[in-house]
């Protein structure tokens, strides 16, 4: 999408940096000389080091923990088992109006899952740590497993009720319907392994607490430490300068973060906590495994007359995470006829989580892949089906779109792929070799909220200008977009502007969830930075000692960090001149976009719980990214493999705020897609509901060798309603849309339906 020898740095030799351009990440060279300081990077003086030991049932109790060698085991400071580890507070619940979980019981004895952290070893070296941790010994009275949503006792599940939709009468139109399909897709559980895993380093002043740790969401993190430990919001510091990717999993404090806090309150000294890779799979939840049964209905031209869902998602046996399985079913097309139920089913599992994706992922999977067998039985091209179904206009609620150009990337992806030569009939297509291709589409979206905070903006006599924002930076670009939308609003270069972010000193922000950061950041630095450029510009004409005092209005601007008369740039001044002219240190400004008259209570009710998430527009249009995915395939039936050789795809989000960085995410979900639809997915022992593959050997991610040619494009257009710089999502609407694509062009290539992720290659041998 960007040619990267014309990349831009933010140097003052540069031409167009503005918002919308492409610019190279402006934290790049410090990332890459290893300067990035990472939340475990942190080594105050006195650092003692906390390993987690995990339980090895998959339900029941723990008895008891013989802890007398690991206690005297060399260089321990600690141990914390469910006996002796102190009760901390209860915060109220992260998922606002909802009763809180209660105190926190670190440890509790009751085991719910494999895996569940059962103990804590606190030692001088981590080393120390982990040969004491293995001196515990752990008594359990195991109970009954229910291992995962394929066991034979797991049930039928329990209704959710609040997803469920009934627009018409589905069953009577599918009755009525010429086409008619019918099939069930299943995904697995699936890991965020960032490739920095999850940890802690915690250390008190006085009352006071200090936490560096990864982090999507600063502020609603630090509310649980201060409900956890009984402080005052204020009281905590939670530092997040740089994260090494979260993908969804690094949004709420955890376990080893109370560990972390709680020994370095009782030693007196600084304590990390590092979660194991092993250990990053049971921490914390992976993408809930999924399984529903697709009925569609169409008539004679292939148009949508009616939809069935029946699905069921898994989760814990205490928590109803719900993975939304007609998130995208629900939307993409123009279905006047819909029904959909969805279940959960409660398993010896931790609670999964939200995954780069949630529910539109496997939602996605599911419908794009039956749209696609519709589409072979109707003997309609696929791209035209998509085309033939275009929704005018939210078919769930009513709303007009705010855009939605789903219609312009199948188009211009269908060109740009050679769609048309493609052959309708599977197993027509041979590379040199012998081998099958294949030919497949698929379409995604990914609906957008809003939220709230605040951005200031400082600008000093010694000439330096930061932005300051608790927002984070998780390899998404929040460093570099926010250096553009400073610079833009306030007439200096990218360059000139230091970003300061992940500290919940500064001010206010929204998570770095449901892809809406960027929205928001952007809109409220904007608003900072022109607010800024208005007081320097007041400044100049008022103050005395100003060379522009007493100027007329509206004479004045600034351009490059210079500030002159409209029409004579000739007689520039620089801003740190101007402050020092008018003896001025440093001047601060803070925006945010609270409804007038919010009281302080309420601001930090919606800045730290999900109160805060609201749908963009006030409600009024219905705003979503959308994505169409087109992919070719080689399969060997000899070996029963597949290789992704191209993939193009089409994205509307509007408007780019760095296509450069937006190419790089839509890139990263592809990347993801790939992995989900030929590698990815937990194994499950079946006796005890442990991970088998917990670790980066077996649970496989695409390495580069897996990834060809991956050609984005963005057919976005400018979508105020969308947000005050006009973008939509992009941060994970890349994901949704991939693996149907996948599964379809190897039906193309084969003749195989592919309706379980990931892709098993036995299906694909041609001894089948
Ligand atoms: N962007 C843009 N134009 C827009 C919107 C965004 O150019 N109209 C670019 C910007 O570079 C911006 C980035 O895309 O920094 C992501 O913006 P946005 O879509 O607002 O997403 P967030 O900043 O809220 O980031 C969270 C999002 C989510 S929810 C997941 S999950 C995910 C994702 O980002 N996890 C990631 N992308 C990830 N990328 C990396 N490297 N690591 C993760 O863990
Ligand atoms: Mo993304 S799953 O909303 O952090």
């Amino acid at each position: 999408m960007t040619d990267p020898t014309k990349r831009k740095h933010g140097d003052a030799s540069d031409g167009a940096l503005h918002l919308g351009s492409p610019l190279a990440r402006v934290d790049g060279d410090r990332k890459v000389r290893g300067e990035a300081a990472y939340a475990l990077d942190a080594a105050p003086a006195g650092l003692a080091h906390g390993v987690l030991v995990r339980g090895t049932i998959g339900a029941g109790t723990v008895l008891s923990v013989d802890a007398a060698s690991a206690r005297q085991s060399p260089g321990v400071l600690m141990v914390f088992t469910p006996f002796d580890t102190p009760v901390l507070g209860a915060p109220d619940s992260f998922l606002d109006g909802t009763p809180g979980e209660g105190p926190f019981h670190v440890f509790p004895a009751s085991i719910l899952h494999w895996g569940q952290a059962v103990a804590a070893v606190i030692a001088e070296t981590r080393q120390q740590a982990e040969t004491a941790a293995a001196l515990l010994r752990i008594d359990y009275a195991p109970g009954d497993v229910v291992p995962s949503i394929l066991s034979k006792d797991a049930g039928p599940g329990v209704p959710v009720g609040a997803v469920d939709i009934d627009r018409g009468d589905a069953e009577a139109a599918l009755a009525g319907s010429v086409f008619r399909v019918e099939a069930t897709y299943e995904t697995p559980r699936e890991y965020h392994v960032p490739i920095e895993p999850h940890g802690a380093v915690a250390w008190w002043e006085g009352d006071r607490l200090t936490v560096r740790e990864p982090s999507q969401w600063i502020d609603a993190m630090a509310r649980t430490y201060a409900g956890w430990f009984g402080i005052p919001f204020e009281n905590v510091r939670l530092i997040s300068h740089f994260v090494g990717g979260g993908f969804g999993s690094k949004v709420t404090a955890m376990t080893h973060g109370a560990v972390a806090a709680l020994a370095a309150r009782e030693l007196g000294r600084p304590v990390k906590v590092a979660v194991t890779r092993a250990q990053n799979f049971t921490a914390h939840g992976g993408r809930a495994a999924t399984r529903q049964t697709l009925r569609l209905g169409a008539d004679a031209d292939g148009r949508l007359k009616a939809i069935v869902q029946d699905g069921e998602s898994e989760t814990s046996v205490f928590v109803p995470f719900v993975e939304q399985l007609n998130a995208a079913t629900s939307v993409m097309y123009d279905v006047p006829n819909l029904r959909s139920r969805q279940r959960l089913v409660h398993v010896n599992t931790v609670t999964p989580a939200h995954m780069r994706a949630p529910g539109k992922h496997p939602s996605a999977f599911g419908l794009e892949s039956a749209i696609d067998e519709l589409a072979h039985l109707a003997g309609i091209d696929p791209v035209e089906l998509r085309l033939r179904n275009e929704a005018g206009f939210n078919p769930q609620t009513g709303q007009p779109w705010s855009s939605r150009r789903l219609r312009e990337a199948l188009v211009e992806g269908a060109r740009r792929f050679g769609w048309k030569d493609r052959p309708a009939a599977p197993r027509s297509m041979r590379d040199a070799d012998g081998a099958f291709l294949g030919w497949g589409v698929a379409a995604g979206l990914f609906p957008a909220l809003d939220h709230f905070g605040e951005a200031g903006l400082r600008v000093d006599a010694d000439g330096s200008i930061e932005v300051l924002s608790a927002g984070i930076d998780m390899g998404t670009g929040t460093y570099t977009i926010l250096a553009q939308a400073a610079a833009d609003a306030l007439g200096v270069l990218p360059g000139d502007v230091t970003v300061r972010l992940g500290d919940s000193e500064l001010p206010s922000g929204p998570l770095a969830g449901n892809s809406l950061l960027a929205g928001v950041m952007t809109g409220l630095v904007h608003k900072a930075a022109a607010a800024m450029r208005e007081t320097i510009i007041g400044l100049a004409l008022t103050e005395q000692g100003s060379p522009f005092r007493g100027s007329e209005l509206n004479t004045l601007d600034i351009t490059r960090g210079r500030i002159h008369p409209t029409l004579d740039e000739g007689r520039a001044v620089p801003i740190a001149d101007l402050l020092k002219a008018i003896g001025r240190d440093r001047i601060e400004r803070i925006e945010d976009n609270f409804p007038a008259g919010t009281s302080a209570q309420e601001r930090h009710r919606i800045m730290t719980t999900v109160a805060g998430l609201r749908p963009p527009d006030g409600g009024v249009s219905s705003v979503a990214s959308w994505c169409a995915h087109f992919v070719e395939v080689k399969v060997d039936e000899d070996f029963g493999t597949v290789r992704v050789r191209r993939v193009v795809s089409g994205f509307d989000c509007g408007r780019l705020y760095n296509p450069h960085l937006a190419a790089s995410q839509f890139r990263g979900g592809i990347v993801m897609g790939i992995g989900q639809a030929l590698l990815e997915g937990g194994r499950v022992d079946p006796r005890d509901g442990r991970i088998v593959n917990d670790n980066l050997g077996d649970y496989l991610i695409p390495t580069n060798a897996d990834i060809p040619d991956i050609e984005v494009f963005s057919v976005g257009e400018p979508d105020f309603r969308a947000a005050p710089m006009g973008g939509k999502p992009v941060g994970e609407i890349g994901i949704v849309g991939v693996a149907p694509a996948i599964c379809n062009a190897v039906f193309h290539a084969t003749g195989q339906r592919i309706r379980r992720l990931p892709l098993d290659i036995a299906a694909l041998l041609s001894t089948n």
